[in-house]
Parts: C-alpha cells; structure tokens; sequence
C-alpha cells in the first residue's frame, strides 16, 4: 500500500506544514526524512491556533496519525525536547512520536561551526539558520557523527563525543580562535537528554514497513525544498541534505517501489532566504507586496525572505526531478490585487534563450527572466473552495501554471488555515 512523499518544489517555506496537516486526518504515518531544526513548518487548526514546527512532523497535530522522525533527519536534543514539552503543554499527545535510532544528533560543536564558518566566509556565506545542521551532516558522511542510538549506551558516547572534540578542538577550533569544548559536560548534558527521549526511540524501518504490509498509508514530509537539495539545488547554496524525493526513501528507510504519489507545494509566487540565486527576485513595490501580505518572515529565525514572481522553470524542474505528480499551489491569495501577475517561463542568458535549468552555475547566477505577462484580480478569493469560485484571471494563471509545469495542480491555497483550500476532484 502506499507511501506518499510531500516535498517543497521551489526554495523552502512553500507551506508544506499546512499540507502536511491537511492530509493527515487521511494518512497513518507522518515521516520528517531530512533537515532538522533549521525547518519552520506552520500549521494552524481550524480553532485558530497556531504551531510553529522545527523537528517534530506537522501530523502531530493530526491526534490519530503516529509520527516518526526518520534517520536521515539531524536532532538537536534539546531543541526537540522543549518542541515535545511545548506541545504537551498545548494538549497535544506526544506518545505517539518514534525516533530513529539512526538519526545524527547536532552537537554544540556543531552549533559553533555553523556561526564561525559563516563568519569566517564573509560575503560568500550561505546565509544558514546557524542551528548546526551543515557541520552535523558533515561528521555524519565523515563517519564521526553521534547517533540517537548512542545516548542509550554511555559508554559509547563518551567515546565518541570524545573523539569528535579531540577532532575539533585540535584543529578548527584552534583555527578559527574558538575555545575548547569540554567533554564531560557534553556527555553529562547529553546523557539527561536520553533519559528523556528513550521512550520514543525505535526501530523505525519495521515500524514502517509493518504499516506498509498492513495495508496503512505513510505520509513522507518533506523540509526544505528540491532548489535547497545539496546535489540538485543551487550549490553551494543549498541545505546539507537531500530534500527531494530520492531523499525520502534514503532518510525514512522506505523502498522506493513502495512510493505511489510524489505531491511538490509551490507558492504561487517564490521565495527564498539566504544566499545565493533567484532570477525572479523582485526589489520593487511588487516585491514588498508579496513580503508584506505573504507575511514572508522565517518561520525559524524571522529572517527577511526574498521574494519574486513564479519561476516556471524551476517548477518544471522540481516535477521532472521529484517525478511529481500533484502540485499545491499554496498562497494564492497573497497575488490578489496586482494589475499584472508575471510567470517566468525562460532565462536569457548571454543572448540566448534557456526553457530548462542550465547546467553551469556561473549560468543561473546571470539568468535574466523571460516574462509572460498575466492579468491579476481584485475579488477576495479566501472563501473560494471550488475551482469554478476562482476569478477567471485566477484560474487562467493556474491553468498556465499547470501547463508549463507539466503536471496537474489539485489543491490551491487561498489562506493559511487547514480549510482554505480550493480542491480540485
Ligand atoms: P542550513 O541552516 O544549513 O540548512 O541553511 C542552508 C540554506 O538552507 C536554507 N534553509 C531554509 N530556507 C527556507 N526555510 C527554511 N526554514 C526556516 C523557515 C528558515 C528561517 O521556515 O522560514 O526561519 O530562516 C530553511 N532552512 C534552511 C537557508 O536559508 C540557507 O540558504
Ligand atoms: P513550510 O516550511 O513549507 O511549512 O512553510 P512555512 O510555514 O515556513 O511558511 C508558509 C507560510 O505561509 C506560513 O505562515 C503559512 O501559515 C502560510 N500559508 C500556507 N498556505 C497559505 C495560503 O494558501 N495562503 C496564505 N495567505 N498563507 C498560507
Ligand atoms: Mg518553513
């Protein structure tokens, strides 16, 4: 029976936290595969409420859906402990959270080197979170990570935060001016966190692939986005995972034969934040407009995001990438009330004319956008839920998204609660 993989098609923040939760009344299982708490995944319940989600799936706030952190996601213990306590507090039940024994554990070492290093690169930094996620992956494919699993056998883990500091104290450290980090008090710290998490941690795969045999549906969720994907994205701009949908099966331990619907959100416009190139990055009125009424603010570290038109290249790549076959096209609220609204559908670059991502970076970073003009709307389409309810400027614009992103679009947002959906059968 199926899993499904749900994804970001652009560079993140598409509102994947709110799909994730539309779906989960409907799936068993909600995976997070990939990232950690460098994700902000926003979910609000029809009574109005508000959650903020970084490490803990969206389908926690599904009451009948088991959610499971899967190993190909990086943990920071403590930052997942208050999100746990936090949620509990709220009345959500937490019992229902399994952690892979698998999955990498971000280190105060690698707090600190995310900050010094982005320091260290100056104009060139990649504009992360700082929440340690790059120098975490790093030790994981450098074989010197820590894993869940170790918190539940001291010994192990004493070894190994030992040989890990050793490591970076000698040398980064010292390269980077940084005091020495003490390893008795990381295994003291680290050893209360697993008293604490030992009832969640699991064999997950079984857990997994049970459900799988008993006829239950799995629901993948995606952070970050496919232009973020360390080996697909805008490298060196991108996240240190792989958030597309090969990432999924790798980081949640299931088969890709088991995968039958691959479902990619994109907002109706882009945005991103960081570093790093976006053709269709606006820094006029039109921009600001999108910014303010899009709210678009980082969901982990309020950060400014950076926001332009719909880039259709980059969705017709996310679909080809992913093997999408559903589109969300969320926000599309946020476009009414613009007298034109653009869709990029090339890039000229040095005089010639590109409908697919080119293959040299030094390329995309002078990709000048090729526009097809679109008429916007006025009306307020918050309370649309049919696609015939869509002003017909509004749904020519979904129409041509769809076209050019060869793949249909079923569901479209047109605010941020659960029920704001136009669906499309
Ligand atoms: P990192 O911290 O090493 O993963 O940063 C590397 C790049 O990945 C980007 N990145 C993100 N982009 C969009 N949203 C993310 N989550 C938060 C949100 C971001 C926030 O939901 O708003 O609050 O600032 C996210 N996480 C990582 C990051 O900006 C770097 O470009
Ligand atoms: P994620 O990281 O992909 O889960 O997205 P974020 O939660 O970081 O950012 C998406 C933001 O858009 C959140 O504030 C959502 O509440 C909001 N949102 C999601 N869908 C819609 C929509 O259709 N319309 C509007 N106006 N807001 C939306
Ligand atoms: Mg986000």
């Amino acid at each position: 029976m199926p899993a499904i993989v749900l994804l970001g098609a652009q560079w993140g923040d598409e509102g994947k936290g709110k799909v994730t939760d539309l779906l989960g009344g409907q799936v068993d299982y909600v995976v997070r595969y990939s990232g950690g708490n460098n994700a902000g995944h926003t979910v609000i319940t029809p009574d109005g409420q508000k959650y903020a989600l970084h490490l803990m799936p969206s389908g926690a706030l599904s009451p009948n859906a088991v959610i499971v952190i899967g190993n190909g996601v990086v943990i920071d213990p403590k930052v997942l402990l208050a999100e746990i306590d936090g949620l509990a507090e709220r009345g959500v039940d937490v019992s229902r959270l399994r952690i892979s024994g698998d999955a990498h554990l971000i280190m105060p070492h690698h707090r600190a080197l995310d900050r010094v290093v982005e320091r260290y690169l100056g104009s060139g930094r990649i504009g992360t979170t700082g929440r340690g996620i790059g120098p975490a992956y790093g030790d994981k494919v450098a074989r010197m990570g820590i894993r869940v699993q170790d918190l539940l056998d001291p010994g192990i883990l004493r070894k190994k935060v030992e040989l890990a500091l050793r490591e970076k104290n000698q040398t980064l450290f010292k390269v980077y001016n940084r005091k020495a980090i003490d390893t008795d008090s990381v295994v003291e710290e680290y050893l209360a966190y697993a008293e604490r998490l030992r009832p969640y941690i699991a064999e997950t795969r079984e857990i997994l692939w049970a459900a799988l045999d008993r006829g239950e549906i799995v629901l993948m969720e995606g952070a970050q986005a496919t232009m973020l994907d360390m080996d697909h994205g805008t490298y060196p701009f991108v996240t240190s995972s792989n958030p597309t949908a090969g990432g999924a099966c790798v980081g949640a331990g299931i088969p890709p034969t088991k995968v039958t619907q691959v479902i990619g959100v994109a907002k109706a416009y882009t945005t991103r934040v960081g570093s790093g190139p976006f053709p269709t990055e606006l820094f006029d009125e039109n921009g600001a407009h999108l910014r303010k009424v899009g709210a678009e603010y980082g969901t982990t570290t309020g950060r400014e995001r950076r926001c332009g038109w719909f880039d259709a290249v980059v969705g017709r790549y996310a679909v080809r990438l992913n093997g999408i076959t559903d589109l969300v096209i969320t926000k599309l609220d946020v476009l009414t009330g613009l007298e034109k609204v653009p869709i990029c559908v090339g890039y000229e670059i040095n005089g010639t004319i590109h409908s697919d991502m080119p293959m040299s970076q030094t390329d995309f970073h002078h990709a000048v956008p090729v526009y097809e003009e679109h008429d916007g709307w006025w009306e307020d389409i918050s309370k649309a839920r049919t696609f015939a309810e869509l002003p017909a400027a509004a749904r020519s614009y979904v129409e041509r998204i769809e076209e050019l992103c060869g793949t249909r679009v079923s569901v479209i947002g047109v605010g941020p609660g659960r029920e704001e959906n136009v669906v499309r059968h």
